[in-house]
C-alpha cells in the first residue's frame, strides 16, 4: 500500500467516527444495529468488501438490510464470489475493523491485514462492489457511507444497483462472476422462464383443478411485495394478490412478514377469516424467507403455518421424484446416482426430521445461519437445505449440472418426451429457477407452486405430509447473550455451567420434549426452542427454559 492509499484511507476515516462504548459483532449474517449507529460500520465494510475484491479478483456484494428486524435498524451482509455469504476466514476481520476505535487504528489493522493475506494493491485488478439496499428510509444516508467506504480504496468502483431484495443481489454477484447475465431483469426472466418451464412439464394427470389458482401473499411492507408485483405482471397459469407492499402505509415487519407469522403463529396484518382456506403465503423484510400458511376457519387469527421444514419437505418429495424416474430405467451408457442430501438446524420441528429420515434422506443438521446451512449443502450433488424460519434453497453441484445437461441432451436424442427426459428437464429447471447463491423467497414461492400444481396438491394435502410436533419459540433479554456458549450444532449449553442441567431436568417432565437455548446473532437476545406433545406442554417448557435462562444470565446478572 502506498502513501498515497494511506492517506486517502486516513482522510476517509476521519469523516466516520465510530460510535463510541459500543461492540459490534459480525453476528449471525452481518452487523446488524439501530441504524442511527452504523454509519461507520458502513463505511469500513465499503472498505473490507473492496479488500475481498482485491484478494479474490472477483466482484463483491454489498446489502444493506436489517431483514426481519424492526425498521429503525439496518445492517450489512456482503456477499463473496460465488454469491454466498461472507468467508467465515475474514469475520474476525470485519469485526476488528467495525471496531477500530481511531483512523490510526484502523490503517494499522487494514496495513497489517493486507500483508498477512498477500492482497495485492498493483492497480493489475479493479476491485468492483454492487450494492443493493432494501426499501428502509436509513438505507440512502448508508449507502453513501458504503460508497465512501469502496472509493477510499484507490481506483475500486462501487455500482448502486438500487433497492433490491438480498437474494437478488447475492445472485447478481454471483452471475457476474461467472460471466453470466446479471441485471435484474436477467433475474426475472430466469425465474420467470424456468418456471414456465415446469408449469409445461406438469403431467396431463395432476389434478389442477384442486388447486386454488390464487395465492395471497403478505409482502411484510418491504421490498418482496413491491418485486413481486413485478414478477406477477408477467406471470400466467397463476394469479398473486399482494397485501402489504409498503404502499399502504404500514411499517416494514411490524405485526406483518415472514418472522412474525412463523413466530407468532397468527395472520399477519391485512388477513383475517375472508382469507380462511385459500393458499397463503408470508415474506420476511427482505425477502430472504418464505413461509406459507392457512387462515383457520373459526373466526380467531390463529393459522396452519406451512413453515420452511415443509418447503423442505415438499422440495425433497418432488426432487426424489424426479431422480428416481431418472434413475430408476437408466437409458443409455451414461449413468450416475445423485447423492442427495438434506439440512437443517436445530430448530426444525423433530417431525419434519422424522419424516424427512424415513423417505430414506440423508439429514445432518449445522448451527443457525444460512453460512452453515448452504455449506454443508454444497457437498452434496443435490443439497436441499432450510431454517424453519423459511430461509433455505436447493444446491445443485457443478458436476452433478454438467452430468445433467449431457444426460438430457442424449435422452432428447434417444426418447424426446419420454417420462426420463421430462425428469431430466425438470431438474435443470428447478436448478435455474432456485437462487443458487442464497435462500430467496420469489424463486422459493414460484416452485412451491409449480410443484403444488405437479402434485395435484392443495395446501391442506401438502401441510398433511406430517403433523407438526408443538412448538414454541421465546426471546429472553440478558445482560450479556455471548455467556451462553453452545455445541453439537447448538443443541448443548456448554456454559454457564448448570444451565445445561437444569434444561434437561424440564425437558424430563415433557413427553417427546426437546428444547434448546441460544444467544441470537440478529438480535440482542437469547433465543429459546421448545417442543413437546402437546400446545401446553411446549408452551411450560419454553416458559420453564426461559426462566432458567433469566436465572442464570437475567438482566441483573453479569
Ligand atoms: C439471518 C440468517 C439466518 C438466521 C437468522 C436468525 O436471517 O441469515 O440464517 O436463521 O438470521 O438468526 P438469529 O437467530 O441468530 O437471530 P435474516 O433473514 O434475518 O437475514
Amino acid at each position: 500500500m502506498d502513501v498515497m492509499q494511506r492517506s486517502n484511507l486516513l482522510e476517509s476515516a476521519c469523516l466516520f467516527p465510530p460510535p463510541l462504548g459500543l461492540k459490534l459483532s459480525y453476528g449471525t449474517a452481518g452487523f446488524r444495529a439501530d441504524a442511527s449507529i452504523l454509519q461507520s460500520t458502513m463505511f469500513r465494510m465499503g472498505i473490507l468488501a473492496a479488500l475481498r475484491s482485491l484478494k479474490t479478483h472477483s466482484v463483491i456484494g454489498l446489502m444493506i438490510t436489517a431483514s426481519h428486524n424492526k425498521v429503525s435498524d439496518n445492517g450489512v451482509k456482503i456477499a463473496d464470489p460465488c454469491g454466498g455469504m461472507l468467508s467465515q476466514h475474514w469475520e474476525p476481520f470485519s469485526d476488528q475493523l467495525a471496531n477500530a476505535p481511531d483512523p490510526q487504528t484502523l490503517l494499522l489493522l487494514i496495513v497489517e491485514f493486507v500483508k498477512k493475506e498477500n492482497i495485492p494493491f498493483d492497480g493489475a485488478f479493479t476491485a468492483e462492489i454492487l450494492l443493493g439496499r432494501d426499501t428502509r428510509p436509513s438505507g440512502e444516508s448508508l449507502l453513501e457511507a458504503a460508497k465512501q467506504g469502496v472509493r477510499s480504496i484507490v481506483g475500486a468502483v462501487a455500482h448502486d444497483m438500487g433497492i433490491l431484495t438480498t437474494p437478488q443481489l447475492h445472485w447478481m454477484v454471483r452471475a457476474r462472476n461467472k460471466g453470466l447475465k446479471a441485471t435484474e431483469s436477467d433475474y426475472f426472466e430466469q425465474l420467470l422462464s424456468s418456471f414456465r418451464c415446469l408449469m409445461d412439464l406438469i403431467p396431463n394427470e395432476s389434478k389442477m383443478d384442486e388447486i386454488e389458482d390464487k395465492l395471497i401473499v403478505d409482502g411484510a411492507n418491504g421490498v418482496g411485495g413491491e418485486k413481486l408485483e413485478v414478477i406477477k405482471k408477467m406471470l400466467s397459469g397463476l394469479v398473486i394478490e399482494v397485501h402489504n407492499t409498503g404502499k399502504e402505509g404500514g411499517i416494514l415487519n411490524e405485526g406483518v412478514g415472514a418472522d412474525f407469522v412463523q413466530k407468532e403463529k397468527v395472520v399477519p396484518h391485512g388477513f383475517g377469516s375472508n382469507h380462511a382456506g385459500i393458499r397463503c403465503a408470508s415474506l420476511d423484510g427482505d425477502a430472504d424467507r418464505l413461509v406459507y400458511f392457512s387462515v383457520a376457519s373459526n373466526s380467531s387469527n390463529k393459522i396452519d403455518l406451512v413453515d420452511g421444514d415443509k418447503i423442505l419437505s415438499l422440495f425433497a418429495v418432488f426432487i426424489k421424484e424426479q431422480l428416481s424416474i431418472l434413475e430408476g430405467d437408466m437409458k443409455g451408457n451414461n449413468n450416475y446416482k445423485a447423492r442427495l442430501g438434506v439440512v437443517q438446524t436445530a430448530y426444525a420441528n423433530g417431525a419434519s426430521t422424522d419424516y424427512l429420515k424415513h423417505l430414506g434422506l440423508e439429514v445432518v443438521l449445522t448451527p443457525t445461519g444460512v453460512k452453515y446451512l448452504h455449506a454443508r449443502a454444497a457437498q452434496y450433488d443435490i443439497g436441499i437445505y432450510f431454517e424453519a424460519n423459511g430461509h433455505g434453497t436447493i444446491l445443485f453441484s457443478e458436476h452433478y449440472l454438467s452430468w445433467l445437461e449431457a444426460k438430457h441432451t442424449e435422452l432428447s436424442s434417444i426418447s424426446q418426451g419420454s417420462e426420463l427426459q421430462k425428469a431430466a428437464l425438470r431438474l435443470l429447471a428447478v436448478s435455474k429457477l432456485i437462487n443458487q447463491a442464497v435462500g430467496d423467497a420469489l424463486s422459493g414461492l414460484l416452485l412451491v407452486e409449480a410443484i403444488l400444481r405437479h402434485m395435484g396438491w392443495s395446501i391442506h394435502n401438502w401441510n398433511e405430509l406430517y403433523q407438526d410436533l408443538p412448538s414454541r419459540q421465546l426471546k429472553v433479554k440478558v445482560a450479556d447473550r455471548t455467556a451462553v456458549v453452545t455445541a453439537n450444532a447448538e443443541t448443548v449449553v456448554m456454559s454457564p455451567p448448570g444451565l445445561q442441567e437444569a434444561i434437561n431436568s424440564e425437558i424430563a417432565k415433557c413427553i417427546k420434549g426437546r428444547s434448546f437455548v441460544r444467544p441470537s446473532g440478529t438480535e440482542d437476545v437469547v433465543r429459546v426452542y421448545a417442543e413437546a406433545s402437546t400446545e401446553e406442554e411446549a408452551d411450560s417448557l419454553a416458559n420453564s427454559v426461559a426462566e432458567l435462562v433469566d436465572r442464570f444470565l437475567g438482566v441483573g446478572s453479569t
